[in-house]
């Protein structure tokens, strides 16, 4: 099956995403997610101007050789704009590699492992009563797990809290808009949050909550501390994982699970922590961890140490990406979570998908391949249009924080 043609699709059904699709003599097309929020058009550059060139006339089959071909061979090795053109080329070449075979991908990575997906869905108010509700609305949707995020009394814009129901969009501006942080604040204002969601929902749900890298170690320590009592699954990005040896000092004080790497790119990111079983989840996924290819040997590195994954999968995360996430999820062994916001009817529309949601959990379906297509008519109705995610300064005095 020889590769004849590669084109990158950029599109924006209410946001950016880019696309590879990839063609074959033998007429099977495979497609793969290549979006990178903020920065999509480097990604569709190095795709185009690169790779596409030397992918032409390769077999399509060999996906193996394909991905040390493009990760050795580029000499730059790693970095988010080049493993998320690896990752789109590796996922419709799995894709095309299960067409072939006429199975769905979990199939040709080793069968189901469970029977679907648990996912978690995003719950966001305006302060802890309007979160509350929210939380009560997506239990009610049969969700079995929710991260909640509310606003914080004193700050003007906080990470996770959305207009409008069921769709939050941090990609919010034609340039980056500037958000307000209190460490102060935030701490003082979300044992609250957790406190009133266990009183009002029981314990029959698990909670997650999305710090967002706006702590330093020892503040970390003492939300996980304060947060022990209401049972989180989770306490995702804590702190700043640059220097993996941060995650030390947390882990000694606290007992509240640790989730971190949605914007990991590779697995020299998470060897430490994940050796030094510093983190319970890892969050690394499909299109911005270099594809199936490696995000199976980051799962592999993580279950001999009892880390479990917990795949990013925000609306920035084609549906393409999405599929393709769930066939890894129903195989990998050591799976965790899920995460899953929901696309928009327009993200829907452009994305013909296999996967279907029934009572907080996702199936891929049973389509050859990762079971995702794209509607190129109806993509080129919307044309990309720049968007940033925002930037974060601290409120006393205007120093650039983390986001
Ligand atoms: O802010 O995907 O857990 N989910 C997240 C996301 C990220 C966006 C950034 O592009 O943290 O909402
Ligand atoms: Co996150």
């Amino acid at each position: 099956m020889k590769i004849t043609n590669a084109r990158v699709i950029v599109c924006s059904p209410g946001r950016n995403f880019v696309t590879l699709k990839i063609e074959t003599d033998e007429g099977l097309t495979g497609i793969g997610d290549a979006t990178l929020n903020g920065r999509e058009l480097s990604v569709a550059s190095y795709l185009t101007d690169h790779i596409i060139p030397c992918l032409i006339g390769r077999d399509a089959h060999q996906i193996e050789d394909i991905w040390q071909y493009l990760y050795k061979g580029a000499y730059w090795r790693r970095g988010p704009v080049t493993m998320t053109a690896i990752a789109a080329v590796d996922t419709a070449l799995w894709d095309l590699k299960a067409k072939a075979a006429g199975l769905p991908l979990y199939q040709v990575l080793g069968g189901k492992s469970r029977t679907g997906v648990m996912v978690y869905g995003h719950a966001n108010g305006t302060d802890i009563e309007h979160t509350v509700d929210e939380v009560l609305r997506y239990a009610d949707m049969g969700y079995k797990a929710i991260r909640a995020q509310s606003g914080v009394p004193g700050l003007d814009k906080v990470y996770g809290v959305g207009r409008g129901n069921l769709f939050y969009e941090p990609a919010d501006a034609d340039l980056p808009s500037e958000h307000d942080w209190s460490t102060e604040k935030y701490l003082r204002h979300t044992p609250k949050l957790f406190e009133r969601l266990r009183e009002k929902l029981g314990f029959d749900h698990h909670l997650l909550h999305d710090v967002h890298h706006r702590l330093t170690p020892i503040e970390a320590s003492r939300l996980g501390k304060s947060l022990e009592e209401h049972q989180l699954f989770w306490m995702e990005d804590a702190t700043p994982a640059e220097n993996q040896e941060s995650f030390r000092l947390i882990r000694q004080h606290t007992t509240t699970p640790l989730a971190v790497g949605e914007i990991f790119n590779s697995i020299w990111d998470c060897k430490e922590l994940i050796e030094n079983q510093l983190i319970d989840y890892i969050r690394a996924t499909v299109v911005h961890a270099g594809g199936i290819t490696h995000l199976r040997r980051i799962a592999d590195l993580a279950s001999m140490y009892q880390v479990r994954t917990g795949c990013h999968g925000a609306t920035d995360l084609s549906p393409a990406c999405m599929g393709a996430a769930l066939h890894f999820d129903l195989w990998v062994p050591n799976f965790g979570i899920q995460e899953y916001m929901r696309h928009t009817e327009e993200t829907d529309a452009v994305f013909p998908h296999a996967y279907t949601f029934d009572k907080g959990m996702l199936y891929p379906g049973d389509a050859p391949g990762h079971g995702v297509d794209i509607d190129e008519k109806l993509a080129a109705k919307y044309p990309y249009k720049r968007a940033y995610l925002p930037v974060n300064r601290q409120q006393h005095d205007g120093t650039l924080w983390n986001w």
